[in-house]
C-alpha cells in the first residue's frame, strides 16, 4: 500500500471541504535522546527501531494554510517562496498532495524559528505543524496516534512532535504502519535543561533520508544498532521514571556517540562532525571530571545539545556562554 492509500484510508470518514478558512497549528520540534536510523519501509517512513525525544516548547514550526484556486500549492518559509522544483518543494509537494480534495491547492506559510535542515529537527516541526493545520483547517478532530501517523508519513520524526514532554515512538509491526506512532511519556521533569549549541546552522550536505539508506547499506556496525537502541530504551524509560539524571545523561550521550561511530563506519563514511564538535565534546568531558554533572547529545548536523540539571545551571553557562538554555517543562509544570 502506498502512502496516499494509507492516508485516504485514515481519512475515509472525514469530511473533504475545508471548514475552517484558515488553519493554524504550532508543532514544536524534538531532540532525540534515544535516535531514530533506520527504516524498514522508506516510503512509509516506518522504523527499524522505537526511539525516544524531548520537545522543545519554545522552538518549532507555525504553519498556517488557505484554500487556492492556483493550478500549484504555493509555500513560504519564513516569507521566502520555496520553489516547487527544490528538493525541500518536492518532498512539501508530495504530502500536501496527499491531502488534496478536489482541484483546489493550498497556500501554506510556515514560520521556523529554528535554522533549517541544520541537525535541528526542522523537518520534526515542519511536518507536525502541516498536520496539525489540516486537522484545525478541515476540523477533522483526529485522535493525537492518528496525528502522529500522518506526521509520520511527511518525516519519520515528526511523529513525536505532535506531544511536549518526553515522547516515545513505538516501532510497530503493521505493513501499513497503523500501530507506528508516538505517544508521551507521563515523565514531567521541571530540573531537566537543554543547552543549545549552535556551531553551524548552514543546511547540511547529505540529508538524513540518504544518510539512513547509505548507512544501512554499508555500515559494517548498523547490525547491533538495534541491540543498543532496544538496551538504551530500557534504561532511558527507567531513568524518567525515577528521576535519575546520571543514567539518564549516559544512556542519551552514549546513544549519540554509538549512532555517530555507527555513521563513521559506513563507507563512505557519513561524519556530522566539524572540528568545534569535538572541541565541545572534550569540554563536556572535561566538565564532568571536574564535578559538574552534564552531557550531550547530538543529531545529524554537527550541533551539540547539553543536558543538564538546574542545580548546575550557572556552572553550565560559565563554561558556555553561548548556549541558549531551553526548560522543556517550564510552561507546561
Ligand atoms: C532522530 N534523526 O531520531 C534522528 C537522529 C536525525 C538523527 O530523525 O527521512 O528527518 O524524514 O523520516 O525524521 C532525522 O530524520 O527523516 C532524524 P525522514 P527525519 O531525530
Amino acid at each position: 500500500m502506498n502512502k496516499i492509500d494509507i492516508i485516504r484510508e485514515i481519512l475515509n470518514k472525514k469530511i473533504h471541504i475545508p471548514i475552517n478558512e484558515m488553519g493554524r497549528a504550532f508543532a514544536p520540534t524534538n531532540i532525540a535522546l534515544i535516535k531514530y536510523w533506520g527504516k524498514r519501509d522508506n516510503a512509509l517512513n516506518l522504523p527499524i527501531t522505537s526511539s525516544l525525544s524531548i520537545s522543545l516548547p519554545q522552538k518549532g514550526a507555525q504553519s498556517e494554510i488557505t484554500v487556492s484556486h492556483e493550478n500549484d500549492h504555493r509555500i513560504y518559509v519564513n516569507d521566502v517562496a520555496i520553489s516547487n522544483e527544490s528538493p525541500h518543494g518536492k518532498r512539501l509537494n508530495e504530502f500536501l498532495n496527499a491531502f488534496r480534495f478536489g482541484t483546489f491547492s493550498y497556500d501554506v506559510r510556515i514560520h521556523v524559528n529554528i535554522p533549517v535542515a541544520a541537525g535541528l529537527a526542522s523537518s520534526s516541526c515542519i511536518y507536525a505543524s502541516l498536520i496539525l493545520a489540516l486537522n484545525d483547517l478541515y476540523q477533522w478532530n483526529l485522535d493525537t496516534s492518528t496525528l502522529s501517523i500522518l506526521a509520520r508519513l511527511g518525516s519519520g520524526s515528526a511523529c513525536r512532535s505532535i506531544y511536549s514532554g518526553f515522547v516515545e515512538w513505538h516501532v510497530g509491526t503493521c505493513p501499513k504502519g497503523l500501530d507506528s506512532f508516538a505517544t508521551p511519556i507521563d515523565a514531567p521533569w521541571p530540573d531537566f535543561c537543554v543547552g543549545l549549541c549552535v556551531i553551524d546552522s548552514s543546511p547540511k550536505t547529505l540529508s538524513s533520508r540518504e544518510g539512513m539508506i547509505h548507512t544501512l547499506k554499508t555500515s559494517r556496525l548498523y547490525a547491533e544498532w538495534p541491540n543498543c537502541v532496544k538496551t538504551d530504551l530500557l534504561h532511558m524509560k527507567k531513568a524518567l521514571k525515577n528521576r535519575d539524571f546520571s543514567l539518564m545523561g549516559k544512556t542519551a550521550e552514549s546513544n549519540a556517540l554509538t549512532f555517530h561511530a555507527t555513521l563513521l563506519s559506513a563507507w563512505p563514511p557519513i561524519s556530522y562532525h566539524k572540528p568545534q564538535t569535538f572541541d565541545l565534546m572534550h569540554r563536556v568531558w572535561s566538565c564532568r571530571q571536574r564535578g559538574i554533572e552534564m552531557y550531550f547529545t547530538q543529531d545529524a548536523g554537527p550541533n551539540l545539545k547539553l543536558l543538564f540539571l538546574k542545580n548546575q545551571l550557572d556552572s553550565v553557562f560559565a563554561e558556555f556562554p553561548d548556549m541558549e538554555i531551553i526548560r522543556p517543562f517550564e510552561q507546561i509544570t
